[in-house]
């Protein structure tokens, strides 16, 4: 029995984070900083580096060096310093690096005429989605050149959204960051969380991957999360 005061979601499009729900980068940014950490004679390691994930460039540096003092020219020259060995690990990077169901869930969204976004914090967003082989299934790309304000604020996903031509409510986010579902909440938007519940428990659906998924599961899924929201 539908209940008039939940409509049933009308999804129009998705907009997928990038590093951590289509590919695993999680790693690979880690060992580009672990490169930086053991130069600069810092600490760091993979538990510190979970910390990161969804975090911006910059503020992800900020956690690494802590209260340690360095010169905003020492600071930049450090970004800077990462994303060079970041940007030299993902050339080797190729469609294997997709994570399991990623293909299929795209090409499913894709026939079902739904349009489909990327909403990355990240400025080397691009060129993992060719290294990926993925660019000709994307409708539009925000990434870390998008705007300013990084997740949790939403003008990341509004902006994906804007760029697809639909409404926050007709926007289903899939994130595997905090920072990324509150970002996806703030702008109104369905959430779909990957990965252990203390991390994305806040999203109206949580699963562990994007393996098996099926477009009609995940849409009863958000419909029955739709049922048990208050307005
Ligand atoms: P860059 P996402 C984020 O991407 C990463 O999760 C995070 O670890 C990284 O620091 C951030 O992008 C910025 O990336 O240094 O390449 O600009 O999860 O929002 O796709
Ligand atoms: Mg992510």
């Amino acid at each position: 029995i539908p209940n008039p005061q939940s409509p049933i979601p009308n999804i129009q499009g998705f907009i997928f984070d990038l590093d951590g729900v289509l590919t695993d980068t999680a790693e690979v940014h880690y060992l580009a900083w672990k490169k930086l950490a053991d130069e600069e004679g810092i600490p760091f390691n993979r538990e510190a580096n979970e910390a990161l994930r969804g975090v911006s460039r910059r503020a992800s540096l900020m956690l690494i060096i802590g209260d340690r003092t360095y010169s905003e020219v020492q600071i930049q020259e450090m970004m800077e310093r990462k994303n060079r060995y970041y940007v030299e690990l993902i050339q080797n990077m190729t469609p294997k690096d997709l994570l399991p169901g990623a293909i299929a869930l795209l090409d499913e969204l894709r026939q079902a005429g739904i349009k489909i976004g990327i909403g990355s914090a990240s400025k080397n967003a691009r060129t993992v989605l060719e290294r990926l082989g993925i660019v000709d299934k994307v409708d539009a790309i925000a990434d870390g050149y998008s705007v300013q304000e990084p997740k949790p604020a939403p003008d990341l996903f509004l902006y994906a959204a804007k760029q697809l031509g639909i409404k926050p409510e007709q926007s289903v986010v899939v994130e595997d960051a905090t920072a990324g579902i509150d970002a996806a909440l703030a702008a109104g938007m369905w959430a779909v969380g990957l990965g252990p519940v203390a991390r994305v428990g806040a999203a109206h659906v949580v699963l562990p991957s994007l393996a098996g998924i099926k477009w009609a599961d995940l849409r009863d899924q958000l419909i029955s999360a739709s049922h048990s929201q208050t307005h």
